[in-house]
Parts: C-alpha cells; sequence; structure tokens
C-alpha cells in the first residue's frame, strides 16, 4: 500500500511529467553530487576555496529577485476567511487556473522530493513538511533552511501529518507566477519563481501563513519574530521575542554583539525570523526558531552592523545576486571596504555604478544558523525555551519613543495591531510613508487579520505567565534629521531595562501610551548622549500620538465588524488617556 506521501507524489508526478524522481536523503554525499551538476549548468559558481569554502554564488533571473504579493493568495474556502488584507481565490477556481501551468512542467527535467522537518528533530512542538521541486536552486538552499531528507522521513512514517507544498520554476514568467496557500487542506502550490520567500515552501509560505491557521484553530502562535536570550551577570538568560518590519535591523538585532558585555549582557541567538510558540508545562510561551538556517539580505551587512553574521557567512554558504570579485568573493553595497576593481555585478556584467549596484538591494545570504558565534545553546532544545517579553518596533522619525511599555495583555495586542513602519528608500514608492503592519505578519497572516487579532487576545487569557509587551523605535530623530539613537549593539541598553521591569524593577513613567523609561532609567555609561537627546528620545508628544491614533481608526475599520470590540475599546481609552493629558496642559 502507497503511504499518503507516495500518492501525493505520484500525483504529483503525473501532473508535472519529471523525466526522473529524486527522492532527497539530506545527507553530504547528496550535496556534493548535485553542487558538481548546478556548477556544470551553471546554477551555482564556486567562491574562493580558501576565503569562503563551500560557498556559491548564484544569479536569478532579474525578473525574479524578491516576494511578489500581489500573485500570492489565500484560497480559503470563504472569502471572509482570508480578510480585507491577502488576496483570495476561491480553492476550485485557483486550482483550475493554475493547474495547467504545473502540467507538464517538468517534462525533460528532475523532480526532487524534499522531505523537511521546521523544528528541531525531536521537538513536540516541531512539523514535517514535503516539498516538491525542480529547481536545483531550492533544494539547496532547503538543505540549508531546514531539517532536510532522512531525518524527516524517518520522523514521518507512513503518516499523513505533512505539509504538501508543490513548486515549479514554470517559465519565470511573473505573468504566470502564482503563490496558492491552502489553508482547509494545509497545501502550498508555488510556480512561476526561484525567489526564496516563494519558492523555498518552509519558511513563509508553511511557517507563517500555513502554521498560523494550524496556532489558530490548535491554540498556539506562529509569528513573524525572531527569538534571543539576553544573559545577565548571574549568568541568567532571559529570552524575548521581537516582531519588526522589513528594513528595521530585525536579524542585526537577533544576532547583536552587546555593548555592555562587559558588564556581564550577552546576547544568544535562536532564531532571526519567525518563532512557533505553545503552552509549556510551566505556564510560559515556550520558542522554537522553526528554521535552520538563515535568509538574510546582504546589502548593509558588515563588521559594525553585524560581526557575528559575518564571521558565520564565510563557510557553507549561498549568495544570490550579490557582486563577484575576481577573487571570487562577494561583495554588496554597505560591506566594509571599497567596491573590488574588476567585479562583476549582480546581472553578472562589469559593475559600473552608473548602470546599477553591485548587489540587487534585495540580494541574500542563505547560511546554516548554527555557524554564527552567538548561536544559542538552547538552539535544538525539544521544549523551546521559555518567552518573558514580546518586542514590537518599526521605523519612525518621531512619534514613536525609544521604549515604552504596554500597561497589559491587551493594551500589548492593540500596540501589536497598530504598530507600524515609514517606507524607506530601499522600497518603491514615496519615502516616509507610513505603513501599519500589525506584528509584521501583514504579508504572512494566513487567515482574516481581525481573527488573528481575536487569537491574539484570547491566548493572553490562556497563557499563565504571559509575555510583557515593549514596543521600540530606534529610528527616531532630532530636528536635524539625524538619528537620535545609535542602535545596533547599544540597544542592549534598551533590552536591560526590559529585564528590570520584568523582574519588577526599572524605572518607568506613566504616559498615555505606556510605561517609558525616565530619562536615568537606561544603563548609559561609555555612551556619548545628552541628557537632552534621552529625552527627546523618550518624549511622549500628545499632539503626534492624537494624528496616529486618528491614523490607526481608518486602518481597524478596514475590519468591518469582525474587528474584536477590545481593540476599538483601547483604542478609545488611549484617545481619552490623551484628552486628558491636553486639558490638563491648559
Ligand atoms: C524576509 C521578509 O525575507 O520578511 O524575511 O521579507
Ligand atoms: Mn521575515
Amino acid at each position: 500500500m502507497a503511504t499518503p506521501l507516495e500518492k501525493w507524489v505520484e500525483e504529483a508526478a503525473q501532473l508535472t511529467t519529471p523525466n526522473r524522481i529524486h527522492w532527497c536523503d539530506g545527507s553530504a554525499k547528496e550535496r556534493e553530487q548535485y553542487m558538481e551538476l548546478a556548477v556544470r549548468e551553471k546554477t551555482f559558481h564556486p567562491l574562493n576555496e580558501k576565503t569562503y569554502p563551500n560557498c556559491y554564488l548564484h544569479r536569478s533571473n532579474p525578473n525574479d529577485v524578491a516576494r511578489t504579493e500581489h500573485v500570492t493568495f489565500i484560497c480559503s474556502g470563504k472569502k471572509e476567511d482570508a480578510g480585507p488584507t491577502n488576496n483570495w481565490m476561491a480553492p476550485k477556481e485557483a486550482k483550475e487556473k493554475v493547474s495547467p501551468l504545473f502540467r507538464g512542467a517538468m517534462k525533460g527535467r528532475t523532480m526532487y522530493v524534499m522531505p523537511y522537518i521546521m523544528g528541531p528533530e525531536k521537538s513536540p512542538y516541531s512539523k514535517v513538511g514535503v516539498q516538491i521541486t525542480d529547481s536545483r536552486y531550492v533544494v539547496e538552499s532547503m538543505r540549508i533552511m531546514t531539517r532536510m531528507g532522512k531525518v524527516a522521513l524517518d520522523r514521518l512514517g507512513s503518516s499523513a501529518d505533512f505539509v504538501p507544498g508543490l513548486h515549479s520554476l514554470g517559465d519565470l514568467n511573473p505573468e504566470r507566477r502564482y503563490i496558492l496557500h491552502f489553508p482547509d487542506e494545509k497545501l502550498i502550490w508555488s510556480v512561476g519563481s526561484g525567489y526564496g520567500g516563494n519558492a523555498l515552501l518552509g519558511k513563509k509560505c508553511f511557517s507563517l501563513r500555513i502554521a498560523s491557521t494550524m496556532a489558530h484553530e490548535q491554540g498556539w502562535m506562529a509569528e513573524h519574530m525572531l527569538i534571543l536570550g539576553l544573559e545577565d551577570p548571574s549568568g541568567k538568560v532571559t529570552y524575548m521575542a521581537a516582531a519588526f518590519p522589513s528594513a528595521c535591523g530585525k536579524t542585526n538585532l537577533a544576532m547583536m554583539v552587546s555593548a555592555l558585555e562587559h558588564m556581564g549582557y550577552k546576547v544568544w541567538t535562536i532564531g532571526d525570523d519567525i518563532s512557533w510558540m505553545q503552552i509549556g508545562p510551566d505556564g510560559y510561551l515556550h520558542a522554537i526558531n522553526p528554521e535552520a538556517g538563515c535568509f538574510g539580505v546582504a546589502p548593509g551587512t558588515s563588521n559594525k552592523t553585524n560581526p557575528n553574521v559575518m564571521v558565520g557567512l564565510h563557510r557553507n554558504a549561498l549568495f544570490t545576486n550579490v557582486g563577484f570579485t575576481p577573487e571570487r568573493e562577494v561583495w554588496w553595497e554597505g560591506i566594509d571596504g571599497e567596491p573590488p576593481a574588476g567585479m562583476l555585478d549582480w546581472q553578472g556584467e562589469p559593475y559600473d555604478p552608473a548602470k546599477r549596484t553591485a548587489a540587487h538591494p534585495n540580494s541574500r545570504y542563505t547560511m546554516p544558523i548554527t555557524q554564527i558565534p552567538c548561536i544559542s545553546p538552547r538552539f535544538e532544545d525539544p521544549q523551546g525555551v521559555p518567552i518573558s517579553a514580546f518586542i514590537f518596533g518599526g521605523r519612525r522619525a518621531r512619534t514613536a519613543p525609544l521604549v515604552y511599555e504596554a500597561f497589559d495583555w491587551a493594551h500589548g495586542v492593540f500596540v501589536g495591531a497598530t504598530m507600524g513602519s515609514e517606507t524607506t528608500a530601499a522600497a518603491t514608492g514615496a519615502v516616509g510613508v507610513l505603513r501599519r503592519d500589525p506584528m509584521a505578519m501583514l504579508p504572512f497572516c494566513g487567515y482574516n487579520m481581525a481573527d488573528y487579532f481575536g487569537h491574539w487576545l484570547a491566548m493572553g487569557k490562556r497563557v499563565p505567565h504571559p509575555p510583557k509587551i515593549f514596543h521600540v523605535n530606534w529610528f527616531r530623530k532630532g530636528p536635524d534629521g539625524k538619528f537620535l539613537w545609535p542602535g545596533y549593539g547599544e540597544n542592549v541598553r534598551v533590552m536591560k531595562w526590559m529585564l528590570e521591569r520584568i523582574e519588577g524593577k526599572g524605572k518607568a513613567t506613566e504616559t498615555p501610551i505606556g510605561y517609558v523609561p525616565t530619562a536615568d532609567a537606561l544603563t548609559l555609561d561609555g555612551l556619548n548622549i545628552s541628557r537632552q537627546t534621552m529625552e527627546d528620545l523618550l518624549h511622549v508628544d500628545p499632539a503626534d500620538w492624537v494624528a496616529d491614533v486618528e491614523d490607526s481608526k481608518g486602518f481597524f475599520e478596514k475590519f468591518g465588524d469582525k474587528l474584536p470590540a477590545e481593540l476599538w475599546k483601547q483604542h478609545e481609552q488611549l484617545a481619552s488617556r490623551l484628552e486628558r493629558v491636553a486639558v490638563a496642559k491648559k
């Protein structure tokens, strides 16, 4: 009798008609063999064996360099279940429309079957997925990003408990590109793109969109959050999870070299992108990182911004769409040093700054996360780590202070639901426009976001020891347009204050938006920052907040009657706290 997995693979083969089917075992020998083929066909270019052993460069089709949200769909039975922030297609219509793009798509090619585990091998919180693909780039990326091969097949056995994901490059035509999620069946279809977020189906598609629907149904949380541990001088480690929209330094924060290491405060990394959390036997939310690798943005990564990742990147890594030097090394804008002479740009042409950047702005590295020096000793812990704080954040030139703490869980959910970030020059469109991105999940929530907010509120009632909720803004600017806070490793000073608040210490003032540290509450030793700058960083301007409350009202209205009443209540309470301050001032 064929297993459910064998049956699904057989069906996929009938649809896509590959020449050959390879079941990936995940071994080193297999990687060597596949890489040899991939180098021969120029999918990968080997880097300098001395300085980047076992590392490769890949250049994608120039039309296929980023996630494509406009062709990403949630195919739930009812449109309402996808909500106002997702594209929706009825499941039947989606299959009818996209099946023809898969039909015969692997003719003359090899179909790879990749069983994989999201999460530590022995964790009860981990889940199995199986991806079918015809892209060798995808196979090698999944080998890094997940626990792939025999280990997953052994865990699955003959069970039907896996998330199937069918992927084909198709003809890479953006007009025929679809990323489909079927939350009722827990199935993923992706065609027409080889880009990470579209094609490595374990990542955004499974671990966020499909997993968020599972978490909603089963009472846990799948979040777009980094996970880190902050060690104090006594050796105790407190774990925190943080959600930021893109371009807010999430990976750098996850791997930060603490500016207070000499005082005994050190940061350990568990994850840089995704967190799955369940209520543990101790009543805390326990988090695992479902991924095994990092798929990070290369430009801007340097010894200054992220020294830990720079160490990790020098072996067993893949690079996509970066510059390539005559020494067979990689280069990107923002890396330490000047552009090397004779470099090829990301399209493989001689680098000419008048023509295009050396690296595409969304060029990436793919690397086993265990290679960073600050990887937590509990990275593989099957029970995950207990989370004591959630941190939300965004890029705000004004309005949001450096840090504040929500009054309680429901207020914290409101803070997460209204969080947003101002667009940067890296994205297309106007600069400085506020985009609301609740919990940084806007493109990744697999169901109606109003129900997602409801799920958050419900979890707060179920978790005996819920994390404290904070909001940070590393990007506040002074009147001269310069950043007020130095950021990077200095951010640990803010996290130390959070630690003190968790422990019932830490000085704070109550403001209409939450608890804000007093100007002397942060440890500023060794940092040349004036009292006035600290006051500017921590200032809560009621007029700015009145405007923000007005703006978030428009955002909430999108969800109609479905928005939980609690969030409207939080909205009104914030408005009236702001009004009271205004009246008191008069
Ligand atoms: C990512 C993203 O690539 O959030 O992680 O877009
Ligand atoms: Mn992400």
